[in-house]
This record gives C-alpha cells, sequence and structure tokens, in this order.
C-alpha cells in the first residue's frame, strides 16, 4: 500500500504527512554540472545555496515554498523568487534522485551575476530589476541529479545556511555519504 493507493475522483489529493522531507539538509549535483545546497527548514520555507552553474555564488534565505508529498517518498518543492525566476524540485529522498526545473526570465539568463548576491539583502534591487524584464523568452531548464550528501536536521535552524559558498570551509560541498 501507498498514500495513492486510497485516492478517488472526489478526494485526489494524498496523505501530505511531511515528515520525510521536513529538516532535510541536501547537497546535489545536477546532469549539466550545477551544484546547490538546500535546507528544508519547514514547511513553509527553503533556504539554500549556489555552489556552481549560471549562478553559482547565490544564497538566499526565507524562500518561500509550496511543499506536496507525491507518494510515499517523493516530494515537489516549488517557488518563484524575487528576482522572477521559478522554480520546481521534485525530490526523492530514499533513492538519492532530484529533478529540477528552473524557469529563468531571460533579463537573468542575459545577466545572471546580477543575481550572485546574497539576495536578502537586496531584495528591492532585485525586484527592481525584476520589474524592469525583459521576461520573455523563458529559459527553461530541466535536468536530473544526484543527491550527494544528505542529513536530517531539526526545523527551523538558522545556522544550516548562513554564510556565503565562498565562506565554507574547504570540501564542504564534496562530502558523500
Ligand atoms: C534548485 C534550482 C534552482 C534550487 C534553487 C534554484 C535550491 C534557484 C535558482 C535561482 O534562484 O537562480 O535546485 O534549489
Amino acid at each position: 500500500m501507498t498514500i495513492l493507493d486510497s485516492l478517488t475522483t472526489e478526494n485526489p489529493t494524498p496523505n501530505q504527512d511531511l515528515v520525510g522531507l521536513l529538516g532535510a539538509h541536501l547537497i546535489y549535483i545536477y546532469a549539466n554540472g550545477w551544484q546547490y545546497d538546500l535546507y528544508v527548514k519547514n514547511s513553509e520555507t527553503i533556504d539554500y545555496r549556489i555552489h556552481s552553474g549560471m549562478v553559482g555564488g547565490r544564497w538566499v534565505k526565507d524562500q518561500a515554498v509550496d511543499i506536496v508529498r507525491i507518494d510515499d517518498d517523493t516530494f515537489k518543492l516549488s517557488w518563484a523568487e524575487p528576482t522572477g525566476t521559478s522554480v520546481v524540485v521534485t525530490v526523492v529522498p530514499g533513492k538519492r534522485s532530484l529533478h529540477g526545473v528552473i524557469f529563468f526570465p531571460r533579463w537573468v539568463q542575459e545577466s545572471p551575476h546580477k543575481t550572485v548576491t546574497y539576495q536578502n539583502a537586496h531584495l528591492d534591487e532585485m525586484r527592481t530589476l525584476r520589474d524592469a524584464g525583459p521576461t520573455y523568452p523563458v529559459f527553461v531548464v530541466s535536468e536530473f541529479a544526484r543527491i550527494t550528501f544528505m542529513e536530517w536536521l531539526d526545523i527551523d535552524d538558522e545556522t544550516v545556511i548562513s554564510v556565503p559558498p565562498s565562506e565554507l570551509p574547504a570540501g564542504y560541498a564534496s562530502r558523500l555519504n
């Protein structure tokens, strides 16, 4: 039996217990080489850092996120950034698998470095850049990733993502478990 077995047309929503994802801290690397770490701080909030890739060096706390449970061990996180970038990440923690779709507005694709900062200190600037655009054509990046490191932490821990990628101890992102 899985949480999908009891679904009906009248009741299509599986059990939404998120305990299998809350407090997870994941380090993963996409097939295109982009590396991220993501902390599921609570059922509505993530913190993350981008170690490499188009916007490597960018880091964000308190991003509001929609999290759903798709199957027993499959979760989907969806959010819209103040930059206008939208992201959907599907995580299968037990199998160390992840798939992300990132929808970059045109201005981020043209000038990715403008978003490479501690976003929380520049929120108004990001909204101004977003509103200046252009938005289209949106650059859609759909990639699978391997979760190379995973740990389970308490929720609402502000110390997990608290420094830029450049200030982490050597080897932080390359730890394997
Ligand atoms: C991810 C893919 C993209 C992710 C964050 C982003 C934390 C954000 C990209 C951006 O804001 O430019 O897997 O996980």
